[in-house]
């Protein structure tokens, strides 16, 4: 009988194919190993692939599978924590090149996630593709209220306001931060654009948001627009 039990075999990650090294991200993903998560991002990249391609495929489809099985109680919490390092440590390597522009700011945006909110992974990668479409971004991070939000925009004066929230709890509080805005007469000042999973256009609306954005990338898309038809109507 062999001594060499197969579960030890150690997967070397630059040996495998695109599509096995996707699949082993989606692990790694899920298990939370950071260390693999860096590397197979680099190696994806040594490959020829564009940092979207490698953000989506890999990072952002991982992510997703972490989240059935989190809704489903089979992860929980620290796990979850975990998987969210270890997407972030692949994020660090691809952040500069999805902001490589070199262009003048077309724009500036405060963004943030709202009061009572801790999730940032979403929020993160919508500042990564701004910065990406040449915005400069003023990040408050999460758990941000309506004067944090407020004191940012007093000091940074940007183009537009982005909001950010992952539960249904904490969405209606975009609306407070809106209807703060109004009070003070601001509200006109600025383009407000929201997203986060439990949101949709309708609820946009609803709290006198500008634009619903499904996903990053039409978060930058939605937000050159706006900002460009708001710069031709002066
Ligand atoms: Co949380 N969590 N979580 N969690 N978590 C969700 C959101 C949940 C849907 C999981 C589930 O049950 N399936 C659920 C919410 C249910 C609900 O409200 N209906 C949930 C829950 C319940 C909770 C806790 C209450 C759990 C608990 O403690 N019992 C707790 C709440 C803490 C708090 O905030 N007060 C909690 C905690 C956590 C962790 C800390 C463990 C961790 C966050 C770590 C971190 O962010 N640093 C976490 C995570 C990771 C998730 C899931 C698994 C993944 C979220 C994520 O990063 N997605 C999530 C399940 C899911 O969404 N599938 C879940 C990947 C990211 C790329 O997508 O964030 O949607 P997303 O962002 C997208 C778009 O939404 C959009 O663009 C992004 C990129 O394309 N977008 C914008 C986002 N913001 C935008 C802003 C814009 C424009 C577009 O303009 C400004």
């Amino acid at each position: 009988m062999s001594d060499v039990d197969p579960d030890d075999d150690e997967i070397i990650l630059a040996d495998l194919d695109d599509e096995d090294l996707t699949a082993q991200m989606h692990d790694d993903l899920y298990d939370g190993l950071a260390d693999e998560i860096h590397e197979g991002t680099n190696i994806l990249l040594g490959r020829g692939w564009g940092a979207d391609k490698v953000l989506n495929d890999a990072l952002v489809e991982g992510m997703r599978i972490v989240g059935i099985d989190f809704r489903d109680g089979i992860l929980f919490v620290p796990e979850v924590l975990l998987a969210a390092n270890a997407m972030k440590a692949g994020m660090a390597i691809l952040r500069p090149l999805l902001a490589e522009t070199g262009a003048e700011p077309i724009g500036t945006i405060v963004i943030g996630t709202v009061k009572g909110d801790i999730h940032d992974i979403g929020k993160n990668l919508v500042g990564m593709m701004l910065e990406g479409a040449g915005f400069e971004v003023f990040d408050l991070g999460i758990n941000t209220d309506a004067d944090e939000f407020l004191e940012a925009i007093e000091q940074h004066k940007p183009d537009l306001l982005g909001m950010s929230a992952l539960l249904t709890t904490t969405m209606p509080y975009m609306k407070v931060i809106i209807d703060t805005l109004k009070e003070k007469g601001m509200r006109d000042d600025y383009i407000v654009i929201c997203g986060g999973a439990p949101l949709n256009e309708e609820f946009a609306e609803a709290i006198g948001a500008d634009a619903y954005c499904r996903d990053a990338a039409v978060a930058a898309e939605t937000a050159t627009a706006l900002v460009q038809a708001k710069r031709a109507a002066r």
